[in-house]
């Protein structure tokens, strides 16, 4: 008896090779530009493989007649359409929770070096000036009033990090969570309490720019941005704006517009903490997203059930 042929993915968004060969060794990866050269092979795509910062279009959900899951190797999922997955019942999965403690990690790690100019003074003593003169003092943590907009799971792990560093919580989003911490129903208002704005909120329509010039300017001179989300909710350029001009203070920033061709504005400015999308980048937490990625894979077409599913299907 024949084994049946491994279930055809289309792939989109490239893995590093521990993941692709874990993928290659039990389904069949096919690429766009297979289905370019070949358009028969739509009728046999099952699923969809792809990472949080590749686009999956409407469209080419649109051409694949037989498609039963989108899974994302990603918490985020705001580039999925997931209105047309939902009529066509094609479930949709991300990675949560196994991504929290390395993305609040890198939150907290980029408002210290923030706040205390690590880069800067790493620069300082690189370039011999020690020697010359004391760093300039900078600003503490402990003390701050802190903000955080989009108190989902990642951001309740920031704030659990942060308690510790004797700051003072609040936050925002769509509701009252009813917890120990301030909410603050109105964005600007939060701004102009706090020292420091967080935002861990989803990407997508809903949230675009939601960080804006008027709640930059109640955030003020003396307050901080930091964005661990997503590029979409800053309005970038009154962000620009903002940093050249002191509206703020300063901004430590891990996703962008248009990543990785981001606004070269930003590379001569001082009072910005630059860093690439490292939010999930560690060893740790990439092998777990990808573990997390192809169990769902795996159960769904052995068992018909996703373990975590974003549209049920
Ligand atoms: C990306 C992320 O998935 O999980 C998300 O939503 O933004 C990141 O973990 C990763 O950077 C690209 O695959």
């Amino acid at each position: 008896m024949t084994a049946p042929s491994p279930v055809k993915l289309l792939q989109i968004g490239a893995f590093p090779p521990e993941v692709q060969a874990q993928i290659d060794a039990e389904f069949r990866c096919v690429s766009v530009a297979d289905l370019e050269q070949d358009p028969a092979l739509a009728r046999e795509v099952r699923g969809i493989v792809t990472r949080s910062n590749q686009d999956v279009p409407a469209a080419l959900v649109e051409r694949l007649p037989g498609l039963e899951i989108i899974a994302t190797n990603g918490v985020g999922y705001d580039l999925i359409p997931l209105g047309l997955a939902a009529q066509r019942n094609i479930v949709v999965t991300n990675t949560p929770d196994v991504l929290n403690a390395a993305v609040a990690e890198l939150c907290v790690g980029t408002l210290l070096a923030l706040l205390r100019r690590l880069p800067q003074a790493d620069r300082f003593v690189r370039e011999g000036r020690w020697a010359d003169a004391a760093f300039p003092l900078s600003t503490s943590l402990a003390g701050k009033h802190v903000g955080i907009v989009g108190l989902g799971r990642i951001g309740k792990d920031i704030a659990r990090r942060l308690e510790p560093f004797g700051v003072v919580l609040a936050y925002h989003g769509r509701s009252d969570q009813h917890l120990a911490w301030r909410y603050e129903p109105d964005l600007a208002t939060l701004a102009r309490d706090v020292d420091v704005l967080i935002v861990v909120a989803p990407g997508g329509a809903e949230t675009a720019h939601l960080i804006d010039a008027r709640v930059l300017a109640a955030l003020g001179p003396e307050g901080y941005l930091v964005n661990v989300a997503r590029g979409s909710l800053v309005d970038q350029a009154a962000l620009l704006a903002a940093l050249e001009q002191g509206t703020i203070a300063g901004a430590a920033l891990d996703v962008f517009d248009r990543e990785p061709d981001i606004d070269p504005r930003f590379f001569t400015l001082d009072n910005v903490m630059l860093t690439p999308h490292l939010g999930s980048a560690t060893r740790e937490t990439r092998a777990a997203m990808a573990q997390l990625m192809l169990d769902n894979l795996r159960s769904w077409f052995r068992s018909g059930r996703a373990l975590t599913p974003v549209v049920a299907g």
